[in-house]
């Protein structure tokens, strides 16, 4: 276990804050004040339990009626009998947080309870209050969200202070999901599992943002979220305010996303931070990743998450970014290899050459040369070029500027609205979520991740890995709400496992308990050498990046080289620049490893990245989980 965090709730906590649902009743032994169920189902209770008292001579039941009623209705959409409901608080003590998570694992493994409709209520049947009564829990997390903001950010302050020592000390650090961890635990547990479920059937798509130290990719995504309202102006006048105080005015948009104290101080991103925004036919997972050279560990993690690329880039400094020592053309190395196919490339910054199209013209040539060339690969029908300010906004959303009127092309949310979908291990598959990041939450463990393959839902068993751990998923949050199951390419900011905190673990993975992810300290993989100085022997050290783990790897066996697709019969000495190779590697702890399919898309887990002193040496798939 590296890295667990806090976020201050015990089991008490949770059982009262389930609202009207299965926790209300357990402790207190009575009817929570303000439930999230329905009205009508509110007075149906209330009237079940007054009848036992008007009722003195018959025999007492064998459990309360007003909780099976509760447990009924907290269980809706899976229409279950008052035997059944009966018979689990009989099995379970009248422990009814546990007959309720066994009887909703039990609906949805019978399907009830994932087929059913959404139990939200029409609105326009609804009474007035009745609405008011139900939008509260959600609004009152909103504001307290808000305010909440300041004490929030102050513990991640001191994580980040933590982590900016050590870069490298965690496999992932992914800092939106710490950011609002607590806050989204009160938002979970305030509503009933009834109450607010996700019903955005647009698709998902991780969006990584790239590009050279201060090429604006932190102001750009923090302008966008600005101005599709996922950030209120309240928010962004406290950080103008504030990041003027210390001498970076510059910087207020970069704040939406740059959260730590010293990413703040220093204008630079270290950790990829996780945000969420929806156009007008896709939700976007944003991670938006570090430019600088010594955080490309963190960089590769939030690339291994993604299914598309947004490479900024910088039209005022475009030499230091683009040729050797940058790292524009390192990042797009990278995302290639990480299997990432579609880019949408910003040129930004054209404010500060006022608007000239000959400039965008010239940097688009160079960067489309080298994105379509050799060393990246890309297909040209992949590529999406948009000209751009993300400090003034220009063309963002829309083009204000006269000065832009040569450009017919999109704006950045039209580029975005139209990148095609990915293609996915299907959701039918076994269910494989890497670990980006833990938190501790009781005697629960809350953790982040993207469903890389099959689909989750709230009651469903999984299997944790390496700790070998099952326990059945209590909630599930994704994009800023409550969602009842998640699909693939879907990214979970919480997943509320009923699990002791000291089996999950950044690095480990969810998956099928019937379909366990191979963990092995050895496997064979086929790798691209990158541009090396020294050719790779057998021996050497490396430091390896596969899915959100960073591991110590030597190079075991060098297997075969491959040429024009073809295995050669004898064995290479050392590997050079452009060969492709199988080769076997060992990594000094155990991990998670899928191999690639034969006719498929490989998940994260079989995708690594070695890197040595800096440099991105090799990229590939894991062939086999064979241990050496
Ligand atoms: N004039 C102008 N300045 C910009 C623009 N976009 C960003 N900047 C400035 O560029 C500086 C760096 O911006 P960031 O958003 O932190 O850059 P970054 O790419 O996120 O940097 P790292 O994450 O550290 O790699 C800040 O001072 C911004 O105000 C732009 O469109 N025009
Ligand atoms: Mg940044």
């Amino acid at each position: 276990m590296r890295r667990v965090k806090n976020i201050g709730y015990d089991d008490d906590d949770w059982g009262d804050d389930w609202g009207g649902g299965y926790s209300a009743a357990p402790k207190k032994n009575k009817p929570k004040a303000k439930s999230a169920a329905p009205k009508g189902a509110a007075k149906a209770t209330a009237k079940s339990s007054a009848a036992p008292d008007a009722a003195p001579a018959k025999s007492k039941p064998a459990v309360k009626t007003s909780t099976l009623e509760e447990l009924k209705l907290a269980l809706k959409p899976a229409d279950l009998s008052d035997s059944a409901v009966e018979k689990a608080l009989i099995e379970h003590g009248s422990a009814v947080e546990d007959a309720f998570l066994a009887l909703l694992a039990q609906a949805v493994e019978s399907g009830s309870w994932v087929k059913s409709e959404p139990v939200v209520q029409e609105p326009a049947k609804e009474p007035q209050a009745e609405n008011e009564e139900k939008s509260y829990p959600k609004k009152k997390a909103k504001e307290e969200k808000e305010t909440n903001k300041c004490s929030e950010e102050k513990t991640m302050k001191e994580e980040r202070a933590d982590k900016c020592e050590k870069p490298n000390k965690s496999a992932a650090q992914v800092s939106g999901a710490p950011a609002s961890a607590e806050v989204e635990a009160e938002q979970v547990s305030e509503t009933a599992p009834t109450a607010s479920v996700a019903t955005d059937q647009r698709p998902c798509i991780s969006l990584v943002v790239i590009g050279h130290v201060d090429a604006g990719k932190s102001t750009l995504m923090g302008h966008l979220l600005c101005l599709v309202g996922e950030v209120s102006s309240k928010q962004l006048h406290k950080f103008e305010k504030e990041s003027k105080q210390i001498g970076k005015a510059s910087f207020a948009y970069a704040w939406v996303l740059d959260e730590g104290d010293d990413e703040r101080e220093r204008g630079v991103t270290i950790d990829v931070c996780v945000k969420h925004f929806s156009t007008k036919s896709r939700r976007f997972t944003i991670l938006d990743a570090p430019g600088h050279r010594d955080f490309v560990p963190n960089m590769v993690q939030g690339a291994v998450q993604a299914d598309v690329a947004l490479l900024v880039t910088d039209v005022s400094h475009f030499e230091a970014g683009f040729e050797r020592g940058g790292q524009t053309k390192e990042h797009l190395q990278l995302v290639r290899a990480l299997g990432i196919s579609h880019v949408v490339i910003a040129i930004n910054k054209l404010d500060t050459v006022d608007w000239s199209q000959d400039v965008y013209e010239n940097i688009k040539s160079r960067v489309e040369a080298f994105v379509l060339g050799p060393d990246c690969g890309f297909k040209a029908s992949s590529l999406t070029f948009v000209p751009l300010s993300g400090f003034t906004g220009e063309n963002m959303l829309e083009r204000k500027a006269e000065q832009l009127s040569w450009w017919n092309g999109p704006t950045l949310i039209e580029a975005l609205d139209k990148i095609p979908l990915p293609v996915r291990p299907a959701s039918s598959g076994p269910l494989r979520i890497p670990i980006a990041d833990v938190y501790k939450s009781g005697a629960n463990v809350v953790v982040s991740g993207k469903v890389e393959s099959g689909s989750l839902s709230v009651g469903q068993k999984v299997l944790v890995l390496p700790s070998n751990e099952q326990a059945p998923v209590k909630s599930l949050q994704s994009g800023n709400q409550v969602v009842r199951s998640a699909s693939v390419g879907d990214y979970l900011d919480s997943v509320i496992i009923a699990l002791e905190p000291q089996f999950a673990s950044i690095g480990g993975a969810l998956c099928d308990p019937k379909h366990p992810l191979a963990v092995v300290d050895a496997f064979q993989a086929q790798i691209l050498v990158f541009d090396v100085d020294v050719p790779i022997m057998r021996g050497q050290q490396f430091m390896c990046y596969l899915h959100v783990e960073a591991l110590t790897a030597t190079v075991a066996k060098l297997e075969k080289l491959i040429v024009k697709g073809k295995p050669q019969e004898k064995r290479p000495k050392c590997l050079q620049k452009g060969n492709i190779a199988i080769v076997q590697l060992r990594v000094n702890r155990k991990v998670c490893v899928e191999p690639k399919p034969k006719d498929g898309v490989p998940t994260s887990f079989g995708r690594l990245v070695l890197r040595d002193r800096g440099s991105t040496v090799a990229a590939g798939v894991v062939l086999a989980a064979a241990t050496a």
